[in-house]
């Protein structure tokens, strides 16, 4: 496999994070674009990449600015280039929505069009998002399920992904889009439902905090793990042809499942920790998200490894252990001091 070379947008995030693992493990030279402020920031905005950093090749510039993204691609030969970053909280979605569309859909677009001029022979993959499919008309949903996205977050999201499909048929380029349903981990930004539950169990276990206040627990999603799901991304690439394709377990469960399992680990019932506040509500669906991945299945050979069970369990265990480990090191520093 040798020196294969891979620019990752979004290197810092999540996704971003297990890809640059799972890459660097295959033998690639991996690169990521970064903005200065973080790179100036090490600790807190490059936490999830600290462990690869003397592996990795960080190029300052943001995917908002078409100058730095031109230059990068100028400057060195790339075999595959990961498209991860993304405004990509759908919460904030509705309060945030220019912001949201222009950046998710310029940045895609600054990178395509400079890879078709510069370097048209690079792999492209965008990420994509079970959100485009919104207020869906049938479940499960799969590569022929009609897009009909409710908020800004889920419209740039498609139009990225037209985009992408444009570029592969008019410029003959190799690009293909994932659309990846919920992918947790204990990488995950606090923002998120499964992160916000995992990270209170641990503040409740620890006496910190009582109760955790969330919104629909009746919400359902189809959760798979973000490690799984990047090694789909690499495999898109790897293919004689380019095309699209959902990434999925295929399982739907609840908010309030996902909080009985976190729970039941400390030996605690959520009903006694849970509060539900309608301001963490959106708008309901009337066919849940729930994805059918038998093409990736099928053309790639993927398979998820680890089952809902395991995700709970692994991160609440990371978040028990991360607690743990700031109350003895603030227990060291009251003793120094
Ligand atoms: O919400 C419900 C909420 O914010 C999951 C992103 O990666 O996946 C993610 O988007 C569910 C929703 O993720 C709270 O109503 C209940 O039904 O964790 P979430 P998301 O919106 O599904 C898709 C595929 C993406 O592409 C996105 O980028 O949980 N829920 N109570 C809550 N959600 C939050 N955040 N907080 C609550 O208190």
């Amino acid at each position: 496999m040798g020196n294969r070379r891979a620019l990752i947008t979004g290197i810092t995030g999540q996704d971003g994070s297990y890809l640059s693992e799972y890459l660097l493990e295959l033998g690639y030279e991996v690169h990521g674009l970064v903005r200065r402020v973080a790179l100036e920031d090490h600790r807190h905005r490059l936490h999830r990449i600290e462990h690869l950093l003397d592996r990795l090749i960080l190029h300052s510039g943001s995917v908002e600015n078409y100058p730095s993204i031109f230059r990068l691609l100028a400057s060195h030969p790339f075999d595959e280039c990961y498209h991860l970053a993304a405004q990509s909280f759908v919460g904030e979605d509705f309060e945030e929505g220019f912001a949201t569309m222009s950046i998710n859909i310029s940045s895609t677009q600054y990178i395509l069009s400079s890879i078709r001029e510069l370097q048209p022979q690079c792999r492209f993959y965008f990420a994509g998002s079970s959100e485009m499919f919104g207020r869906a008309a049938a479940a499960p949903q799969d590569e022929e399920t009609r897009f009909r996205p409710r908020s800004s977050y889920g419209i740039s999201k498609v139009a990225g992904f037209e985009l992408t499909r444009n570029y592969r048929e008019a410029y003959d380029m190799f690009a293909c889009s994932g659309i990846l349903f919920n992918h947790e981990s204990p990488r995950r930004g606090f923002e998120f439902v499964t992160k916000k539950i995992a990270s209170g169990v641990a503040l409740i276990a620890h006496g910190a905090q009582d109760h955790l206040t969330l919104g629909n627990l009746d919400a359902q999603r189809d959760w798979g793990h973000a490690a799984d799901y990047v090694q789909v991304m690499w495999l898109m690439l790897q293919q004689d042809a380019p095309d699209d394709y959902v990434v999925a377990t295929g399982q739907l469960h609840t908010v309030r499942e996902f909080c009985e399992l976190a729970f039941a680990q400390i030996d605690r019932d959520y009903r006694d920790h849970v509060r539900v506040d309608p301001r963490f509500f959106r708008p309901t669906e009337d066919i849940p998200l729930c994805g059918n991945a038998q093409k990736a299945r099928s053309q790639l050979g993927w398979q998820p490894q680890r089952t809902f069970p395991d995700l709970v369990r692994e991160m609440v265990e990371h978040e028990l252990y991360r607690r743990r480990s700031e109350l003895n090191s603030s227990r060291q520093t009251g003793l120094g001091s």
